[in-house]
């Protein structure tokens, strides 16, 4: 049910605790934050060391399991509408997994024509940029709204409280001790709804993004991604697309970088180190987002796929989807089913945040799945886009965007 939960290795435990709350206006206030809150220096580097392209190259396909050297292939341009991204050329790979939660599996081979994706996950000056062209207010900024339940769901049931009636998002308190865990609010016990919190104030009205513009933005639901990337000329990533970049052309890898979390005990991705939820390390040197780009970037030269925050993809959710997706391209199902929470619609995130553990998610990893109702954004969850090949009005677009960059 509600987004935190699925955080939980134990997502059974989650819902016999959903399941057994008698205090209907305790339950009422639960579902209520799920429906309407359900559910951001070390700059990015890279840019230099890559090849320059000026025009869109046309798909080339590639074996990633078969070609050691597709990284090599990753192709780079100086047109502004893919700065900051690369081209990773078509190819196939084994998306998914055998020894791991069920909505990994099958394993089953993938083809994908080649695609354009950032490099790092759209950071709060880009996010900026977006909100001062079109002056878009997020769901977040706006008065709740029961925006994503699905087709006949029963709204006469579903009333939002006074109380939490106020535009906000969800942030993370950190218990100072188990005891402070009460076991009859669970998971939360560590996460809040915080009227004010949005992109512009990750915490809490009383933050601000001043000294995070080259962190992720956060509070940013799946619609607000999208308004983005309709914005930039771009969109967002299937799962497939994200699975395929995340895991850098590496066969059979656990993590973007192989098969250790932390080797040689190097932290490799931002995540959280020490007794979840009551102690937050830092060992790997940040308790929450980080710039983007401070960790190494994978074979394919992207940052941060793996913690720091997770990214939407385009796709709805469905736990059985691999085991009838198409071969060529999967743009996921048509519609979404999470039998946890079967009345909310609910869309794909990937690649793990600053909260997960490995006592608590383990969503750092390639194949792990995440999934959360796509009118909420929460404050370790942001974005990537792509650009798909065959995209023709590249400059068109460009001009859009910016008419004093877009040379002809
Ligand atoms: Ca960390
Ligand atoms: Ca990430």
């Amino acid at each position: 049910m509600l987004r935190w939960f699925h955080e939980s290795r134990n997502t059974d435990e989650a819902l016999e605790m959903v399941s057994s709350m008698k205090n209907p206006a305790l339950a009422a206030a639960v579902f209520l934050v799920a429906a309407i809150g359900l559910i951001a220096a070390m700059a990015y580097r890279g840019t230099e060391t890559m090849v320059p392209e000026t025009s869109v190259p046309t798909t080339a396909v590639a074996d990633s399991e078969e070609s050691p050297s597709l990284s090599t292939q990753v192709r780079k341009s100086e047109n502004p509408l893919y700065r900051e991204m690369v081209f990773l050329p078509g190819g196939r790979f084994t998306m998914g997994a055998i020894d791991s939660q069920p909505d990994e599996f099958p394993p089953h081979e993938v083809e994908l024509d080649g695609f354009w994706i950032d490099l790092h996950e759209v950071t709060n000056r880009q996010f900026a940029e977006f909100v001062s062209a079109t002056g878009y207010v997020t769901t977040a900024e706006r008065p709740p709204e029961l925006r994503s339940l699905q087709p006949g769901a029963d709204r006469e049931a579903l009333k939002i409280l006074p109380e939490m009636n106020k535009p906000g998002s969800i942030c993370s308190y950190q218990p100072k001790s188990r005891d402070e865990i009460d076991p009859e609010k669970g998971a939360y016990s560590w996460w809040q709804y915080v009227a004010g919190a949005d992109w512009k104030h990750p915490d809490g009205p009383e933050s601000s993004i001043e000294d995070r513009m080259d962190h992720p933005v956060v509070h940013v639901s799946w619609l607000d991604a999208m308004e983005y990337c309709k914005w930039a000329g771009k969109d967002l990533p299937t799962e497939a697309q994200w699975e395929y970049a995340a895991r850098g052309g590496l066969k059979n890898q656990v993590y973007p970088w192989g098969s250790s979390r932390n080797p040689d005990g190097k932290w490799l991705h931002n995540i959280w180190q020490g007794e979840f939820p009551v102690q937050n390390t830092g060992d790997d040197g940040f308790l929450h987002t980080s710039p983007v780009g401070s960790f190494p970037a994978n074979d394919f030269g992207l940052f941060d796929v793996s913690g720091n925050v997770w990214e939407w993809c385009k796709d709805y959710y469905q736990p059985e989807y691999y085991s009838d997706s198409p071969r060529s391209n999967p743009p996921g199902p048509s519609s979404s089913f999470d039998p946890m929470d079967p009345a909310v619609i609910k869309r794909v995130q990937r690649g793990g945040s600053f909260m997960c553990s490995e006592q608590y998610c383990i969503g750092y990893r390639n194949t792990a799945r995440m999934k959360g109702e796509e009118d909420t954004g929460a404050f370790h969850t942001g974005f990537r886009c792509v650009i798909n090949a065959g995209f023709e009005d590249d400059l068109a677009r460009t001009r859009q965007k910016d008419p004093m960059t877009a040379q002809p």
